[in-house]
């Protein structure tokens, strides 16, 4: 015990496999300057603020696109989403994207003894090729890639259905009314946000005008299955209250919790009780919400006597956006707040408002409270949790997951990355590495996502390389790459080395 203690103190990481319970919160659209720790002052954000005064906040925390699907398919098996089929964002009717058999952070957790479930959006697919069989068995899904138990929004809150998935089922269906969900109007007089717009709780700006829900038109059509249903105002709730279930289940082994946020993806309709308690509008109220639900899940953690013995780490699936698809006055309530913080883009680019996020870890007693600096990313949880609990990795899985443990708990003043990947969406040729202080955009089309966060999305032409100096520069205003020709060269060839090679995990 006594030359245990020592080793830790001295910083050398231990031998023996450590297995704290482990949560990852991840939350939906949340930009690197939407909670008050990372300098949002139109808000409070006590318990994340907590998280991060008791743990470690990190200054260079990314994930791996600025999108959803890519950065959980990534997070989950430590491999770029660019190399893999189909990791787009995920439609309502996709099948299960990351393939049975797949090493994943579930997997590797499991392996080593934990009880492992996710809890909230999923948007990885779900069932074979043929897609989800909504009113049977949906598998392919969690469960055949290394999770014990889940309960899922199974693909976004604004695409159909808004159902939930628990293990392998819709919970509560009732079989004289089958759920069916697909791409074209089932029926001439089905109503729609563009027939029935009038009736609509909230309105549509973009896209979004499909079948209603609880006077909300959605992303796709379905019927049916109206036992089934939630209310948007209620998931949270549901989040906290299966996780409180899942954690009391498995207070006395390790466990793994994969908190899945809705927030703040639109539709932006937090609970009755947070909505106008903040002057940003529903976008505010719902980054309330989530924080709000962080708190329940310490507070959980502290009831049981676990937060000596968890792992917390938060984070977010990409950087925000401010109208994204509903007209819930977010652009006209912004007024000072910098939702990308001093960082430029959002969802949808490889700026670095798209990727950089909020992150955080937190672990009481074992992880020194401060900031760090170090180059860290969600793609890293693989490698670095497999070190944590002493499982190696496969060969041929978790292809660019680095290990990065020792940032993670703070042990040096190292221990990060030097380089990352970061990518919008799917397998489109839109890249950016950062090496260091430089960052190389590459765009294979001629257009991308315009960048200003504060205004409507558009597309706008770029050229094909451009090159900033994040430590001159951080907001990337200045394109140098007619200054530094030899760092342009370096840095293509870095990032085309690794699309080609097919893995960058040593
Ligand atoms: C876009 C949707 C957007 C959001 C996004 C996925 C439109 C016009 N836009 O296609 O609202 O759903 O997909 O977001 O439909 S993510 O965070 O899940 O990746
Ligand atoms: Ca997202």
């Amino acid at each position: 015990m006594l030359a245990a203690a020592a080793l830790l103190f001295a910083g050398a990481p231990p031998l023996w496999a450590e297995t704290p319970n482990i949560m990852v919160i991840m939350a939906d659209d949340l930009g690197y300057g939407d909670v008050s720790c990372y300098g949002a002052t139109a808000l409070k954000t006590p318990h994340i603020d907590q998280l991060a005064s008791e743990g470690l906040r990190f200054t260079s925390g990314y994930c791996s696109a600025s999108t959803c699907t890519p950065t959980r398919y990534s997070m989950l098996t430590g491999t770029y989403a660019f190399r893999g089929e189909r990791t787009g964002i995920a439609p309502p009717n996709s099948p299960a994207i990351i393939k049975p058999g797949t090493e994943t952070v579930a997997s590797i957790l499991k392996r080593a003894g934990y009880s492992t479930g996710v809890v909230g959006k999923w948007h990885l697919g779900l069932g074979a090729e043929d897609g989800p069989d909504w009113n049977g068995l949906l598998k392919p899904g969690p469960l055949e890639i290394g999770f014990d138990t889940c309960f899922l929004l199974p693909t976004t809150n604004d695409r159909v259905p808004q159902v939930y998935v628990h293990d392998h089922r819709v919970p509560n269906l009732d079989p004289a009314d089958p759920l069916w969900v697909g791409k074209k109007k089932p029926s001439g007089d089905h109503p729609t946000g563009i027939t029935h717009r009038d009736t609509l709780k909230m309105d549509w700006s973009h896209g979004h005008n499909s079948t209603i829900h609880n006077g909300i038109s959605r992303i796709g059509f379905y019927t049916g299955g109206h036992a089934a249903r939630f209310r948007d105002e209620d998931l949270a709730d549901k989040w906290v209250e299966k996780s409180v279930e899942f954690i009391e289940q498995h207070k006395d082994s390790p466990f793994f919790l994969f908190f899945s946020s809705h927030d703040i993806h639109v539709p932006r309709i937090p609970h009755e009780r947070f909505q106008g308690k903040t002057s940003l509008g529903f976008r505010g109220d719902a980054i309330v919400e989530l924080d709000w639900c962080v708190g329940e899940l310490m507070k959980a953690l502290d009831r049981l006597k676990l937060a000596e013995d968890t792992l917390i780490v938060f984070c977010s699936d990409n950087g925000p956006v401010l109208d994204d698809g509903y007209k819930d006055e977010a652009i006209e309530k912004i007024g000072r707040h910098r939702a990308a913080g001093p960082y430029k883009g959002g969802k949808y680019s490889v700026y670095e408002g798209g990727t950089r996020t909020p992150f955080i870890t937190r672990w009481k007693g074992r992880i020194k409270p401060g900031v760090s600096d170090e180059l860290v990313c969600t793609i890293d949880l693989a490698g670095s949790l497999a070190a944590l609990s002493k499982q190696s990795l496969p060969d041929d899985g978790c292809l660019d997951s680095f290990n990065v443990l020792s940032a993670l708990l703070g042990e040096a003043d190292a221990g990060g990355r030097d380089h990352l990947v970061q990518q919008n969406n799917g397998n489109n040729g839109t890249y950016a590495l950062r090496s260091n202080k430089w960052k190389l955009h590459r765009y294979d089309k001629k257009t991308a996502r315009n960048v200003v966060v504060e205004q409507s999305l558009t597309n706008s032409k770029v050229p094909q390389f451009q090159l900033f100096n994040l430590d001159d520069d951080p907001a990337e205003t200045k394109n140098v790459i007619s200054d530094h020709p030899a760092i342009a060269v370096r840095l293509k060839s870095q990032l085309a080395g690794i699309i080609k090679d097919g893995r960058s995990r040593p």
